[in-house]
């Protein structure tokens, strides 16, 4: 039987791919698996120690914020802050981004944005929630302060994207532009090991995912591609988190899309910390990631932190049927 490797080991490995690597989104990784760690606990005996539930604030883009989120929140600034190899970051549950004082002289390169915990509205009735977090280098000068423009950079700028996925087993999954591996985390030596390397997805797979609740308001093209889907029997399967969507996505094929809504006329997922490290993952295992605009999410040069975007991802063959039928109704009108 093969050694188990854990997350630790596979990060230090693999430093040797990047040439002038200083160790710094080495250690950038390994803090936020150490922070996956924690946030997992807690996510796991939520209902026990009663920090379920809404805390009656909203978050920057004006929802409810579960207690957990809040949680989840202060434990990965609270790792990247203190980690001395990060030089801001940005989450969805904070207005603005915020500037980390540089540690002992160590004058980081490297900015997290991070979604502390996707999928809120499923944390209280025990459904998988997940973790967002992508890495990108400051464009500014490193003599200077952050910038909100190194924020807003195109995510094809992403050195590292990752999620953890809170689910019958705790996953963590990411890509530093070399490939997907996916760890497991074994509870019994508390460490995530290598379970899922090199990820590929699948050319195409048996399932779409998005809110069909919201069918009548989605564009005809959008509409065409789910009646497609409907006549030839693909199955539907829709979490609501996500990270847990996608994942599924990644692993057995199919297509996930949040398009624009009524209430959502950029769609609903943040650019940022939602539409661009899921595009570099999927990417990275040979998807395909658009925009209801048919332009690929990681050309899409954000506008604002809390920027939303619409979002078709997944297996090739199926995002280009998707991409086809929107291209032959974009004519027709949406009323
Ligand atoms: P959140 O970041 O507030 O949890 O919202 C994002 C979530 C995604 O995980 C999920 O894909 C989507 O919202 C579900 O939205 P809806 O309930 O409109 O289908
Ligand atoms: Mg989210």
């Amino acid at each position: 039987m093969n050694r188990i490797i854990t997350l630790d080991e596979f990060i230090i490995r693999r430093q040797k791919d990047f040439p002038f690597a200083s160790g710094e989104l080495s250690g950038l990784l390994r803090d936020i698996g150490v922070a996956a760690k924690v946030i997992n606990q807690e996510v796991n005996k939520a209902g026990l120690v009663n920090i379920l539930g809404m805390n009656g604030s909203e978050n920057a883009s004006g929802e409810d914020v579960a207690m957990l989120d809040v949680f989840a929140n202060d434990r990965m600034k609270e790792f990247l802050q203190t980690s001395g190899e990060c030089a801001a970051i940005a989450s969805e549950e904070e207005e603005g981004f915020i500037r980390i004082d540089q540690i002992e002289g160590k004058n980081s390169e490297y900015l997290v944005v991070f979604d502390p915990l996707d999928g809120s509205s499923n944390i209280d009735v025990n459904v998988s929630i997940g973790t967002i977090f992508a890495i990108y280098r400051r464009k500014s000068s490193s003599n200077g302060p952050i910038e909100l423009e190194d924020f807003l950079q195109k995510g094809s700028a992403q050195v590292a994207a990752g999620y953890v996925l809170y689910g019958s087993s705790t996953m963590l999954v990411y890509t530093t532009g070399k490939g997907v591996n996916g760890f497991t985390l074994d509870p019994g030596i508390g460490e995530f090991c290598l379970s899922h390397p090199n990820i590929r997805i699948p050319q195409k797979g048996k399932y779409y995912s998005l809110n069909q609740g919201y069918y009548r308001s989605y564009r005809p093209g959008v509409q065409a591609y789910l009646k497609h889907c409907e006549s030839v029997g693909i199955g539907l399967r829709y979490i609501g988190s996500m990270v847990a969507d996608v994942h599924r996505t990644l692993i057995k094929g199919g297509i996930f899309l949040y398009p624009e809504t009524k209430s959502n006329p950029e769609g609903k997922l943040r650019l940022v910390y939602e539409c661009n490290p899921m595009s570099f993952l999927v990417e990275q295992a040979g998807g395909i990631a658009i925009t209801t605009g048919l332009t690929r999410v990681l050309e899409e040069k954000p506008t604002g932190l809390h920027q939303r975007k619409t979002i078709i991802i997944g297996s090739p063959d199926m995002v280009n049927k998707a991409a086809g039928l929107i291209k032959e109704n974009v004519l027709v009108n949406f009323e």
